[in-house]
C-alpha cells in the first residue's frame, strides 16, 4: 500500500511524513524532491498470534509514504516536473492532502481556503489529462485508426465530472475501469486530509472534497514524539493531552479510505498480517499470499482471532471443531486467521 503525501509548501508535508515515518520507519531516502518511508502497520493482535503459533517472528503489514515537494500551481510553468512527480504518484493508492492550521510567519492559518484551492488544482490536473487525451483519441479515430469506445466513453463522463468541480472518485464505474488506471488522476484516488494543526490552534470542522475524509493531527508535536523513544513520548503524550499517537490514527484512517481489512496466517516461521480489499473472497486473498495457493485453491481452514484468542491454541481450537472449513467464495473478515488448503 502506498500513500502520496501532497499539499502546498509549507503546509507541513514533511513533518507530517516524519510524523508518520518516526520510530517505525524502515529504510528512508531522499531522491529528487521525494522521500520515502516503509512504515510497519502496528497491530496488537499479531504478538498474540506470534504466541500461539511459536512464531519465530512476526511480518505485520506495510505502508508505504511518499512525501513529495511538489507545487501543483506550478503544474503549467514547470510541466516537466509535474510530469515526472505525477509519474511518480502513479502506483499510490491514495493520497493525503495536508492543509496547514497554524500561524506561519506571521499569516494566519485558513484551511478551508487551502483546501478549496487544493481541491481545485487536483480537479485540473486531472482537466487536463483528459482533455490532452481525447484530443489524441478523437484525431486518431478520424484517421481511421482504432480506438476503443468504452474509453472515449470514460473520458466523457470524467470531463463532465470534473467540469462541475467533482472530483472522479465519487464514480463507482471510474474507480473500477481499468483505463482510468493508465493515467495519474488524482482526484480519482482515495482522499485523507490531515488538518495540520499547531499546538495553539484549535481544531476546525472543514467542509472535505467528496468521498474525502479528515483527520486532525498536531503534526510538529507529533513529529518530535515520534523521533523519541516510546516511554518517553507516551510521558509527553499524556502531559499534552492527545489522546492517540498519530501514526496508528493515520493508518486506520488510510485503511479507512482504502477499505482494506487485514486477515492472518500463523506458523512456525511467522505470525503475518496481509492487507486485502474488503469483499475479497477467500480463494483471491490466497493468491495475495502466492499465486500457486489461489490456482490450486481447495478450501480455507478459518477461525476469528479472537476466538482463537480466547482458546489459546490452534489444537484446541481444532478439537472443539471451531476451526470453520470454508470455499472458494467465502468473504474474508477482518481479523479472519487463515490456513489455505491447496493442491499444485
Ligand atoms: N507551529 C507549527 N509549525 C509547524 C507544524 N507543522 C509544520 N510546521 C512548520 O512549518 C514549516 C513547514 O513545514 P514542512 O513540513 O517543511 O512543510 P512542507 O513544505 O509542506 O514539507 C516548518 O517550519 C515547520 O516547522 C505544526 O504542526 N505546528
Ligand atoms: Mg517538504
Amino acid at each position: 500500500m502506498k500513500i502520496g503525501i501532497i499539499g502546498l509548501p509549507q503546509s507541513g508535508k514533511s513533518t507530517i511524513f516524519r510524523a508518520a515515518a518516526g520510530q517505525f520507519a524502515g529504510h528512508q531516502e531522499e531522491r529528487g524532491g521525494i522521500s520515502r518511508a516503509v512504515v510497519k502497520v502496528p497491530d496488537e493482535r499479531l504478538p498474540v498470534l506470534q504466541k500461539i503459533f511459536g512464531a519465530a517472528k512476526i511480518v505485520p503489514a506495510t505502508v508505504q509514504y511518499l512525501d513529495l515537494s511538489f507545487d501543483l500551481r506550478e503544474r503549467e510553468n514547470r510541466q516537466k516536473e509535474t510530469e515526472r512527480l505525477l509519474n511518480e504518484l502513479k502506483p499510490a493508492d491514495a493520497l493525503i492532502l495536508v492543509v496547514r492550521n497554524f500561524e506561519l510567519a506571521g499569516i494566519p492559518p485558513d484551511p478551508q481556503k487551502d483546501l478549496d484551492s487544493l481541491h481545485e488544482e487536483l480537479i485540473l490536473s486531472d482537466l487536463a489529462i483528459v482533455e490532452r487525451r481525447l484530443e489524441k483519441l478523437e484525431k486518431e479515430a478520424r484517421k481511421g485508426g482504432r480506438v476503443n469506445e468504452k474509453e472515449i466513453e470514460e473520458l466523457h463522463l470524467a470531463r463532465s465530472l470534473l467540469e462541475a468541480g467533482r472530483p472522479l472518485r465519487v464514480e463507482p464505474q471510474l474507480r473500477r475501469s481499468p483505463f482510468m488506471r493508465g493515467y495519474t488522476f488524482l482526484s480519482l484516488k482515495p482522499l485523507l486530509v490531515v488538518l495540520n494543526t499547531g499546538e495553539e490552534n484549535k481544531i476546525l470542522e472543514l467542509q472535505l472534497p467528496e468521498g474525502g475524509e479528515l483527520v486532525a493531527i498536531k503534526g510538529r508535536l507529533e513529529a518530535d514524539l515520534a523521533e523519541m523513544p516510546p516511554e518517553e513520548a507516551q510521558i509527553f503524550r499524556e502531559e499534552y493531552g492527545l489522546q492517540e499517537a498519530a501514526l496508528p490514527l493515520l493508518i486506520r484512517k488510510s485503511f479507512k479510505i482504502l477499505d482494506l481489512i487485514c486477515f492472518f496466517t500463523g506458523g512456525e516461521k511467522e505470525a503475518r498480517a496481509w492487507p486485502i480489499p474488503r469483499g475479497t473472497k477467500a480463494q483471491q486473498a490466497a493468491g495475495v499470499i502466492h499465486s500457486d495457493m489461489e490456482r490450486g485453491f481447495i478450501r480455507a481452514e478459518v477461525i476469528p482471532f479472537e476466538e482463537l484468542k480466547a482458546l489459546g491454541s490452534y489444537q484446541t481450537a481444532q478439537k472443539a471443531g471451531r476451526v470453520r472449513l470454508e470455499g472458494k467464495d467465502y468473504e474474508v473478515q477482518d481479523g479472519d486467521v487463515i490456513i489455505f488448503r491447496f493442491s499444485v
